[in-house]
C-alpha cells in the first residue's frame, strides 16, 4: 500500500477545501516538525544530558525538567518566523509570547503544552507534547496581540493535536473533520500516516483515574469509581480494569486505540470545582480530538469545548472519554448537584 506521508496528507486535505487554509497547513508542518526534533532529543535520555530537573519551577509551580524547557524552546524558535502566527502562549511561559517585529506576523494563536507527563521522563516511561490552534481575532491584526485574545472557548479552535514520545512516535490531529495518527518513521524522518478518521470504540470498560487521590473527591464521584470498582455483581454490572499512566496524551491515545474513560475530578484541594488540568493547552485541544472520535469531554457536567476561559492557565477538572460512559458518569455527579 502506498505511504501517505504528513505532508501529502495535509496538502490533500487543502484542497478538499475549506477546513484546511494554506498557512494552516504550513503551521501543522512546523509544529510536526517541532515534535520530530523533540522526540530524537528525548530518545537521547542520559546519553543527551537531557534528564533530571532544573532546579527551579514553573508558572503552575511544578518543578521543571530540563526537557520542558528544551521542547518549549524548540517549538517557539520553529514557529516564530514562519509568518502563520500573531503569538504563542506556553505551559511554560507565564505570558503569551508575541511574535518578534522582525518577522511577519500570521492570523493564527498557538497555545501548546511542550511536554506533558514531565515527571514521567526519568523513568523512562511515555510523555507528549499537547498544542491548539485558535485564530487571532480580526480586530488584532492592527495592534499588539494580548492575553485576552487567547481566552476563546474550545470549540473555536480551528486544529488540535498531541505527539507521543513512546515505543513509537506519534502525531494525532484534527481540523475538525475526524482524527487522523501519524507514525514517525525514523530511518527517513517523515511522518506516515498510519490510522483514518480514527473512533473510540464502545465496548470496553477501563477507567482511567489518580485513585490517591480518592479521600478528596466529592462523595458523587467516589460512588462513581466504586460502582465501576464493583464490577459485574455490582450496580454496573461489568467489569472495570484501570490503567493511569500519570501522562494525560498517554491515556488518551489509550482510550482512542480501546475506549475508556479519564477522569481528573475536582477535588477539596481546588476551591470552586477548579480541578488539575489546564483548560487551554490539554483539555481544550484532547476534547476537541475526543469529540472528533465520537467521544465526550466535560469538567464533570459542562462540556469542555462551552468553558469560556478567563485565564491563560486556568484548570478544570475533566471527565472525557467513550461518550455514553462519559454520559453515564455524568449521571452521578449531576444528580448529587
Ligand atoms: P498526577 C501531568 O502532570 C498531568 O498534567 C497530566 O498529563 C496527567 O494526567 C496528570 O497531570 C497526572 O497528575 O496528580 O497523577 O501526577
Amino acid at each position: 500500500m502506498q505511504r501517505v506521508t504528513l505532508s501529502r496528507f495535509l496538502i490533500e486535505q487543502q484542497r478538499e477545501g475549506g477546513h484546511l487554509p494554506p498557512q494552516l497547513r504550513l503551521l501543522i508542518e512546523v509544529v510536526a516538525r517541532a515534535c520530530k526534533a523533540i522526540s530524537y532529543t528525548i530518545n537521547k535520555g542520559e546519553l543527551g544530558g537531557v534528564l533530571g530537573s532544573l532546579g527551579q519551577e514553573n508558572v503552575q509551580g511544578e518543578v521543571q525538567k530540563k526537557l520542558d524547557v528544551i521542547a518549549n524552546d524548540l517549538l517557539l524558535e520553529a514557529n516564530e518566523w514562519g509568518g502563520n502566527l500573531a503569538a504563542l502562549a506556553s505551559e511554560e511561559m507565564e505570558a503569551i509570547h508575541p511574535i518578534p517585529n522582525r518577522y511577519p506576523k500570521g492570523e493564527y494563536l498557538l497555545v501548546y503544552d511542550p511536554i506533558d507527563g514531565s515527571s514521567n521522563i526519568d523513568v523512562n516511561l511515555s510523555v507528549g507534547t499537547i498544542f491548539s490552534v485558535l485564530k487571532a481575532p480580526e480586530e488584532a491584526s492592527g495592534r499588539e496581540v494580548t492575553e485576552a485574545d487567547f481566552l476563546q472557548a474550545g470549540r473555536h479552535q480551528v486544529a488540535a493535536g498531541y505527539a507521543i514520545y513512546g515505543p513509537q512516535t506519534t502525531l494525532v490531529l484534527t481540523f475538525g473533520k475526524g482524527v487522523f495518527g501519524f507514525t514517525l518513521d525514523r530511518e527517513v524522518g517523515s511522518w506516515v500516516l498510519t490510522q483514518s478518521n480514527i473512533t473510540i470504540p464502545a465496548d470496553y470498560r477501563e477507567f482511567a483515574v489518580n485513585m490517591s487521590n480518592h479521600r478528596h473527591w466529592a462523595p458523587e464521584v467516589q460512588r462513581y469509581i466504586q460502582d465501576c470498582m464493583a464490577g459485574k455483581d455490582g450496580p454496573r454490572g461489568e467489569d472495570f480494569n484501570m490503567r493511569w499512566t500519570g501522562s494525560m496524551v498517554a491515556d488518551i491515545q489509550r482510550i482512542l486505540t480501546r475506549g475508556g474513560i479519564f477522569l481528573y475530578p475536582w477535588d477539596a484541594r481546588e476551591p470552586g470545582r477548579a480541578g488539575k488540568l489546564r483548560l487551554m493547552y490539554e483539555a481544550n485541544p484532547l476534547g476537541m480530538i475526543i469529540e472528533q472520535a465520537g467521544g465526550a469531554a466535560t469538567d464533570g457536567t459542562v462540556r469542555i469545548l462551552d468553558i469560556e476561559p478567563v485565564g491563560l492557565h486556568q484548570r478544570v477538572a475533566v471527565v472525557m472519554g467513550c461518550r455514553e460512559e462519559v454520559e453515564k458518569a455524568t449521571g452521578y455527579f449531576r444528580a448529587a448537584q
